[in-house]
């Protein structure tokens, strides 16, 4: 990654990450989403949400549509876009991650690449997460009518219809959405949180 700035160092915080954890009582890190429109990304991000602050963990979800409305709403879906706003969210990810959060975080990250240099600042706490669903069952799902507006030219650069997707080669985990109900999907990411993030 280039540094523009120079005459700049690093400084440590005076609450070693350790601290953060016993006091939470579980350790910070990232659980990347990653999946086409449709996949389950956002139901899933918050769903599991909801269940982990009810047990008393720190966590908070990054969605791709309300990062687009602030931190990267100059950046559009072009993939040099794309990958600026992989980066931005992979740092905020990060931050959160040595906070003491876990930060679970939903975008289509449709670029190996991309995902790549998230997972690079993510510095040994990042869990890629595969939400596996054929392009045919999220068009039939087509949850804010995309896919019907994008199979008619309406959106460029729409991911599965003229856009790729590069599903991961080795990630941590892999949920099958076709397969399995919301429910069930919720019970294999919180079993994965308390095996990983336990201390
Ligand atoms: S990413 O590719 O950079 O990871 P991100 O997850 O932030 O994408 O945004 C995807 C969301 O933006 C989709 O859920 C959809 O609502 C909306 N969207 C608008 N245009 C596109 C497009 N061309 N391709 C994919 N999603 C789009």
């Amino acid at each position: 990654m280039n540094v523009k700035s120079t005459h700049i160092t690093t400084v440590e915080h005076a609450v070693p990450v350790e601290e953060r954890w016993r006091k939470n009582g579980h350790r910070g890190g990232v659980l990347w989403f990653t999946g086409l429109s449709g996949a389950g990304k956002t139901t899933l991000a918050f769903g599991l949400e909801r269940r982990l602050f009810g047990k008393s963990y720190q966590v908070y979800v990054l969605d791709g549509d309300n990062v687009r409305h602030g931190l990267s709403s100059d950046l559009g879906f072009a993939p040099e876009d794309r990958a600026e706003n992989i980066r931005r969210i992979g740092e905020v990810a990060a931050l959160f991650a040595d906070a003491g959060f876990i930060v679970l975080t939903a975008f289509i990250s449709p670029y190996r690449q991309d995902r790549a240099v998230a997972r690079r600042a993510g510095r040994g706490r990042f869990h890629e997460v595969f939400l596996r669903a054929d392009l045919e069952t999220c068009e039939r799902r087509d949850p804010k009518g995309l896919y019907k507006k994008a199979r008619a030219g309406l959106i460029p650069d729409f991911t599965g219809v003229s856009a790729p997707y590069e599903p991961p080669e080795d990630p941590e985990l892999v949920v099958d959405t076709v397969a399995l109900t919301v429910r069930e999907s919720l019970d294999v990411l919180e079993e994965y949180v308390e095996r990983v993030f336990t201390l």
